[in-house]
């Protein structure tokens, strides 16, 4: 084991570390190893067939990385359902075309999406709610599950990349979003040589109003200037607490592939969030801004650190919610730690120093035991089944890993196609898994699908758990880039089939007559209805699928589909204006623009709806000034 230690380290410390790592794909390539068998095909077809007329057990909601959109899956088929537009236009919905969706997007045109997090209660998914984090534009958003659209977005300050809002607290208090690059506070200029004063690691604490469908910045913490990662709620004995794992704390400002990976030891922060919010309560913490900011140099308690192996990336709280597992993605060993070990060794103040305040736990009083499944390269995050088994993946070594926390056992091992990050079991990460199934989320495909050139997607392998062994029954390809994905029994979402009809929505027209055009200064504003199959914008006119304005005028198109059947979705796009949008049934959905080009331009809708979709069009007209 050792040996393993020294190559990597030695290999990362001489900048090697992707060498490595390339090696070991290619030592992966031979599908042999995956226990595919003719004898055994037969077995996993019947195991992910979902007949036509049925549907499936498990909604898979897959982050679709730097697409910036959430990827839905169906599980055991492994059928892609649908896409979810949260952090990117799409114009397939009209997603960032309409006014609202283009005022959720708030100007930006990308966004990575790492982390889906399903809301829950007592510690078990509810159905209700998505929520999901981009760390190219620091934004959090929410999606509704009843009609499958993003709700809402918040632009979150002070933070560069918010990283994990892999998890909600039991009772979806809050969403934690550690941050992934330090930056100074309000993004200020600062040279890098002021790193170590100036730059802070800021994690925020956000919460979701249902009353006003809103997320909201409750607080922020001004940690150091490390990188902080993944991270996990407590649960059961353990609520209240959560933990976050944290990288960089040589505090490097360059190279990092080097500088950054020096020390044998990073940190696991562990705080009480009960704590921080009555600390904020109390008043203690500084405002930022309009922002209120612990600062724990000052603002004392409620936040520890335990050391634990080299640049961990992931760390999982055991669904019976005593014990918090870290993987050292440089060190092969995942580290089991008590939080009864934790507890105690606050209470005895069993410190070996601090950093900005914030005292450091003696290593050996809170760590269980470290677990080194023998020539297993790079763990990086765990989930869980029903009997409390523990299922880690192996992102060089690219497989996973099934082994007993409380014992350290390795109980199986199984090769994946390859290097996988995330992996989601079945309500894997509450306090009551399935076990079932689990996807692990694969980085790399090669030659797993037909060739699409020199860049191939990656891939969700399903792997079955219900015997001793696990059993990879199925493999589909999946667009960049899956990190993390939860796994939700579907019976627990009820989906909306329309909109409600509803008289008193603003700008909503239920009646073809009462269709309307009115002028106000330079603003036309219209109030139109979408049915199979026309438009019709102006209920008393000759020609009542036209619109007439003049050049310059700003245009305001409320439409209403009032087809109130479910699937008749209309779409609504102007040729050559390069705008789009759709109107689900019962939905008002509003398009603004200034007609800044004179001419004749046809619209129509984009969505087929009927035999006569193809008829459903009209014209905007633009006359010149
Ligand atoms: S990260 Cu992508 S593999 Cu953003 Cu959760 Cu670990
Ligand atoms: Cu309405 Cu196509």
């Amino acid at each position: 084991m050792k040996k393993w230690i020294a190559a990597i380290t030695g290999l990362v410390a001489g900048g090697l570390a992707s060498t490595v790592i390339f090696a070991d794909f290619d030592r992966n390539t031979n599908q042999a190893n995956t226990n595919t068998n003719a004898s055994n095909v037969a077995s996993y077809a019947e195991r992910t067939y979902v007949p036509f007329g049925e549907h499936d057990e498990y909604y898979l909601f897959a982050s679709g990385g730097h697409s910036g959109q959430m990827f839905i899956y169906g599980v055991p088929s492994m059928r892609r359902i649908r896409t979810i537009p949260v952090f990117s236009p799409d114009s397939a919905t009209g997603y960032g075309y309409d006014k609202h969706t283009k005022e959720l997007m708030g100007g930006y045109t990308w966004g990575d999406l790492h982390h889906p997090a399903l809301s829950e209660t007592d510690g078990d998914y509810d159905g209700k709610y998505l929520f999901a984090t981009d760390v190219a534009n620091n934004r959090a958003a929410v999606l509704d599950l009843k009609t499958f659209t993003t709700m809402d977005i918040l632009k979150v300050p002070n933070t560069g990349g918010p990283h994990c809002a892999a998890f909600v607290t039991p009772n979806t208090e809050y969403l934690f979003l550690p941050t992934r690059f330090a930056v100074p506070l309000g993004f200020e200029y600062a040279p890098l040589d002021e790193y170590n004063e100036k730059y802070r690691g800021v994690m925020s604490a956000v919460t979701f109003n249902e009353d006003k469908k809103k997320l909201e910045l409750a607080y922020q913490v001004a940690l150091p200037p490390w990188s902080f990662d993944l991270s996990d709620a407590g649960k059961k004995g353990s609520e209240g607490w959560s933990v976050m794992t944290t990288y960089n704390t040589e505090e490097a400002t360059t190279e990092m592939e080097i500088n950054a990976s020096q020390k044998d030891r990073d940190y696991i922060v562990l705080y009480n969030w009960k704590e921080l919010e009555k600390m904020v309560a109390d008043g203690q913490y500084d405002m930022v801004g309009d922002v209120k900011m612990i600062f724990p140099e000052k603002h004392k308690g409620g936040i520890f650190l335990v050391p634990t192996a080299k640049s961990p990336h992931g760390v999982d709280v055991t669904p019976d919610g005593t014990r918090f597992i870290a993987s050292g993605k440089l060190a092969p060993a995942m580290t089991v730690f008590s939080f009864e070990k934790a507890f105690k060794a606050i209470e005895d103040k069993k410190f070996s120093g601090e950093f900005n305040g914030i005292p450091v736990l003696d290593y050996e009083s809170v760590m269980e035991r470290e677990v080194n499944p023998e020539n297993a390269l790079g763990p990086l995050h765990s989930q869980f089944d029903e009997k409390g088994h523990c299922y880690t993946t192996m992102f060089i070594s690219s497989e996973i890993v099934k082994w007993d926390p409380s014992s350290g056992e390795v109980l199986d091992r199984i090769p994946v196609q390859y290097s996988p990050g995330h992996l989601a079991a079945a309500e894997g990460d509450t306090v009551s898994p399935d076990g079932k199934y689990l996807v692990s989320l694969n980085k790399i495909a090669k030659d797993t699908y037909l060739g699409v050139g020199p860049s191939h997607p990656e891939s969700m392998q399903l792997i079955d758990l219900s015997g001793d062994k696990m059993e990879l029954i199925y493999s589909a390809p999946v667009d960049p880039e899956p990190h993390y994905a939860q796994m939700v029994k579907a019976d627990k979402l009820s989906t909306d089939k329309i909109y409600e009809k509803d008289e008193k929505r603003p700008n909503s027209i239920w009646n073809q007559k009462d269709a309307g055009i009115t002028r106000n200064g330079n603003t036309v504003e219209v109030r139109g209805v979408a049915m199979r199959s026309k438009f019709i914008f102006d209920g008393a006119a000759e020609r009542k699928d036209v619109i007439h304005v003049k050049e310059g005028d700003k245009v305001v198109i409320h439409l209403t589909n009032i087809d109130l059947d479910q699937d008749i979705t209309h779409g609504f796009g102007i040729n050559s204006y390069d705008l789009n949008m759709e109107v689900q049934p019962g939905q008002t959905n509003t398009m603004e623009f200034i007609a800044d080009k004179a001419g004749t331009y046809p619209l129509y809708c984009t969505n087929f709806c009927s035999a006569l979709h193809q008829e459903m069009n009209g014209y905007l007209l633009v006359e010149p000034k």
